[in-house]
């Protein structure tokens, strides 16, 4: 489904009168706004091909209709939010769920939509059909060398395919672990782990960086062999300046201090990109900014505070992806949703007032540090965020026009019903 540019106008036509009234409101308010617009048209946020269809539990599933039934139909579904938000522009494939039949097509599709091809997931958390060896125990780590040779020649693969298409970055999680005491010799594991990701990165083009992502638990009970941001570190340290740890929101203990584990990342040089979701639980994949989201402005606070510490661009030097799964709710609406709250995260760390927070922390000022932070997370900043879509071409309500347009009834009248998104 393509959205033509006279629907956005027309809409934000309709509401142009009222946003234009909110956001001389804000600028009256907040004098720096119109510094950040830039900034915020900047960053994109990408689209995990996964998340596109209904994800289910291992309870059960429960399809939306009108899903995806095809690598070009996620491309054509990302474009879509894309032309809605323009926040969008780029999707993270998973390789074996979504291998492209031909590469200049498929190049040339996303490109007819805006969007590029961000980091390439490989997957050695199942067993791929046809292959000689089972994941069962682990891939990376697995006591059997063979077993480590396929999983790493698999990763290489995900890099060839992820050349043809334009990628830059190989994204790794690793299941392996163990569920119970005495299963694994930790410092083996390890090393076997090591030994196998040196492999991969001595595979890597020039200008490719690798993201190593942490989890806590899950599938593995007892023990993770990338189970913290400490373990993953160690790995990107040994092996080398194209390796970062990727930090996944959902993938720390409860009530870790993620804002913490980011600032130091940064610090050291090792934080590489993001899965934005949000959780009460464990990993619970929910919707940004949905359960947490002073959690979320804190994380970004670090992330403003420590890139332009070390003069980093925020939207090119760091990888910025949704790793979400939508059981309820429309899965494009959700991701919209998702993208809203991380700009508005973003948006409310960027007007920070930083020379006060520095004077506050110099001065041990406690309640003044806290009245500066919480000043900018309470700031409704959600005409800005329009103003920047309404710039951008984008609409000043995405959800709103989605809606409006009825996209889930035309998606499911193209596609039926009962369609699933290959990979769930
Ligand atoms: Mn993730």
């Amino acid at each position: 489904m393509q959205l033509h540019r006279s629907t956005i106008a027309d809409h934000n036509e309709s509401l142009l009168k009222d946003h234009q009234r909110r956001i001389q409101y804000l600028r009256s308010e907040v004098p720096r706004v119109d510094e950040v617009l830039p900034l915020l048209t900047d960053l994109q946020v990408a689209i995990p091909s996964w998340a596109l269809g209904t994800g289910g539990t291992r309870f059960g599933r429960f399809s939306g209709g009108g899903e995806p039934r095809s690598l070009e139909e996620k491309i054509e579904d990302v474009g879509l939010l894309h032309a809605l938000n323009q926040s969008s522009g780029s999707i993270s494939l998973h390789i074996p769920w979504d291998v492209p039949q031909h590469h200049a097509a498929i190049r040339t599709l996303a490109a007819q939509h805006g969007l590029l091809f961000d980091a390439m997931n490989s997957n050695t958390f199942q067993d791929h059909p046809g292959q000689a060896y089972s994941y069962k125990f682990g891939s990376l780590h697995h006591v059997d060398k063979a077993v480590r040779k396929q999983a790493v020649e698999h990763n290489i693969e995900v890099i060839r395919q992820g050349v043809e298409l334009g990628s830059k970055a190989l994204s790794i999680w690793l299941s392996d672990g163990s569920n119970f005491p005495g299963q694994l010799n930790f410092r083996k594991a390890f090393q076997n782990t090591l030994e196998s990701l040196q492999e991969i990165y001595a595979a890597l083009p020039a200008d490719w960086k690798l993201w190593l992502e942490y989890k806590a638990f899950e599938p593995n009970f007892y023990s993770g062999t990338v189970a913290d941001w400490g373990q993953s570190l160690l790995f990107v340290n040994k092996l080398g300046p194209k390796a970062f740890t990727l930090v996944d929101l959902g993938h720390h203990l409860p009530n870790a201090n993620i804002e913490q584990i980011v600032s130091l990342l940064l610090m050291e040089g090792r934080l590489g990109g993001f899965h934005f979701n949000d959780s009460k639980y464990g990993d619970d994949d929910l919707t940004t900014g949905s359960i947490r989201p002073y959690q979320l402005f804190l994380i970004f606070n670090e992330l403003v505070e420590g890139m332009d510490a070390r003069h980093m661009s925020h939207s090119r030097d760091m990888g910025w992806m949704i790793d979400a799964s939508h059981n309820v709710k429309d899965p494009l609406e959700d991701l919209l949703q998702s993208v809203e709250a991380i700009k508005l995260a973003y948006a409310q760390a960027l007007l920070v007032d930083r020379k006060a927070l520095q004077e506050a922390q110099a001065q041990n000022d406690v309640a003044r540090a806290q009245e500066i932070l919480q000043a900018s997370f309470r700031t409704d900043l959600r005409p800005l965020l329009a103003e920047a879509r309404l710039q951008a071409g984008a609409a000043l309500d995405p959800l709103q026009l989605f809606r409006q347009l009825h996209v889930r009834n035309s998606l499911i009248k193209e596609r039926g019903n009962t369609a699933v998104a290959t990979g769930l």
